[in-house]
C-alpha cells in the first residue's frame, strides 16, 4: 500500500491509485491469476491426472467388478452349497442339542414305541445310553485319528454315527456279561439289526435289537440266535457253520489227539437234533421247531443272549 501511494505521488496519478491499486491489484491479481494460471495448470494438470486417475479409477472398478462379477456366478453355486452345507449344519446341531439332552422327536418316539417292547420312560433312558455310547465312539475315533499316523483310518468311523463294534461288543461283554468268541460277537453286531450289515448302530437299529434282546418272545430271540449262527447269512445254518461255531465254543483239550474229531461228530449229533427235514442243513423252520420243543438249544452253537440276572440288573441301572 505505501509504494502504491509513493507510485501515485511520483506521476501525478494520485486520482488514479485506484486503476494502479487495480493494476497493482490487477498485477496481483495477475500474478494471482498467474498464480492462478499456475494454478490452473496444475489444476490441469491435476485434473488431467485426476482424470486418468479417474480413468485408472474406472479402469480398475471396471475389472473388480468384472472380477466380482464372475466370482459372483462361481460365488453364486458356492454360496448356495455354503447355504445348504449351513443349513445341514444348523439341522445337525439342532439334532444334536436335542440328541445331548436326550429329547426324542414325538413322532419318532411314537414309532418306536411300536417297534419295541419298551415303555417311553425305558425309551428315553435308552435314548441317553444311545447318546453315550455314541459320543464314547466318537471319541474313541478321534483318539485313534489323533495316535494314528494316516487318519484316514479312522475317518469312516467318524462318518457315519453309531455305535461301533468295539463299543458294542464292551458293553455286551460288561453289561450283559456276553462272553464268547470273536466271530460270534462280530455275528451278534452283524445281527442286531438286519437293515445295518456291520456298519455303525443307529439309534433304531439299536433300540429295536435290544427289544429282541432284552425284552423279545421265544420266537424272536431264536430268530435272532438263528441270524446270528447263519455266519453267511444264506439262510440255512450248514454243518461247516455248526463246526466252525462248536470247535469255538468247546475247550480244547490238549492230550485230545485230534480234537476237530471230537467236533465233527458234535456237529454229527447236534445235526441230527436240528435237522428235521433231513436235508443236511439247519434252516430256520428246523431251528424254530427244535427250540419250541427244547427251549435250552436256543443257545446250542454259542452264547448270544444275556443271561435273566443281567437283564434285571440292566433294567434296575435304568432307574425308570
Ligand atoms: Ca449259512
Ligand atoms: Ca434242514
Amino acid at each position: 500500500m505505501v509504494s502504491h501511494g509513493k507510485t501515485g505521488g511520483s506521476k501525478g496519478r494520485s486520482p488514479t491509485p485506484t486503476p494502479n491499486r487495480d493494476n497493482g491489484g490487477g498485477a496481483v491479481g495477475g500474478g494471482g491469476g498467474g498464480g492462478g494460471g499456475t494454478g490452473a495448470q496444475t489444476a490441469t494438470a491435476g485434473n488431467n491426472l485426476a482424470r486418468s486417475t479417474l480413468h485408472a479409477n474406472k479402469t480398475i472398478l471396471k475389472t473388480v467388478s468384472v472380477f466380482l462379477a464372475s466370482g459372483k456366478r462361481n460365488s453364486n453355486n458356492q454360496s448356495k452349497t455354503a447355504a445348504t452345507a449351513l443349513q445341514n449344519k444348523r439341522q445337525l446341531r439342532q439334532r444334536k442339542m436335542e440328541e445331548l439332552s436326550g429329547k426324542i422327536n414325538p413322532k419318532l418316539l411314537d414309532n418306536l414305541r411300536k417297534k419295541t417292547r419298551f415303555t417311553k420312560d425305558e425309551l428315553d433312558a435308552l435314548c441317553r445310553i444311545y447318546r453315550k455310547l455314541v459320543s464314547n465312539c466318537q471319541y474313541a475315533a478321534k483318539t485313534l485319528a489323533s495316535s494314528s499316523s494316516s487318519a484316514a483310518i479312522a475317518k469312516p468311523h467318524a462318518a457315519v454315527e453309531g455305535i461301533d463294534r468295539i463299543v458294542f461288543r464292551e458293553l455286551l461283554h460288561s453289561t450283559f456279561d456276553i462272553v464268547t468268541e470273536e466271530i460270534l460277537m462280530e455275528r451278534i453286531f452283524c445281527s442286531w439289526d438286519k437293515a445295518h450289515e456291520g456298519l455303525p448302530l443307529r439309534l433304531e437299529g439299536w433300540l429295536i435289537g435290544l427289544s429282541t434282546f432284552l425284552r423279545g418272545t421265544a420266537t424272536e430271540r431264536a430268530a435272532f440266535c438263528f441270524r446270528v449262527y447263519d455266519l453267511n447269512t444264506d439262510g440255512f445254518i450248514t454243518k461247516d457253520e455248526m463246526f466252525t461255531l462248536l470247535r469255538n465254543c468247546l475247550i480244547k483239550q490238549p492230550q485230545d489227539e485230534d480234537p476237530d474229531e471230537g467236533v465233527k461228530d458234535l456237529v454229527e449229533i447236534v445235526l441230527k437234533k436240528f435237522d428235521i427235514d433231513k436235508d443236511g442243513k439247519v434252516s430256520l423252520e428246523d431251528f424254530m421247531a427244535t427250540v419250541t420243543a427244547e427251549p435250552l438249544l436256543i443257545e446250542a452253537f454259542g452264547q448270544c443272549l444275556p443271561t435273566d440276572s443281567a437283564v434285571v440288573s440292566f433294567f434296575s441301572t435304568l432307574q425308570v
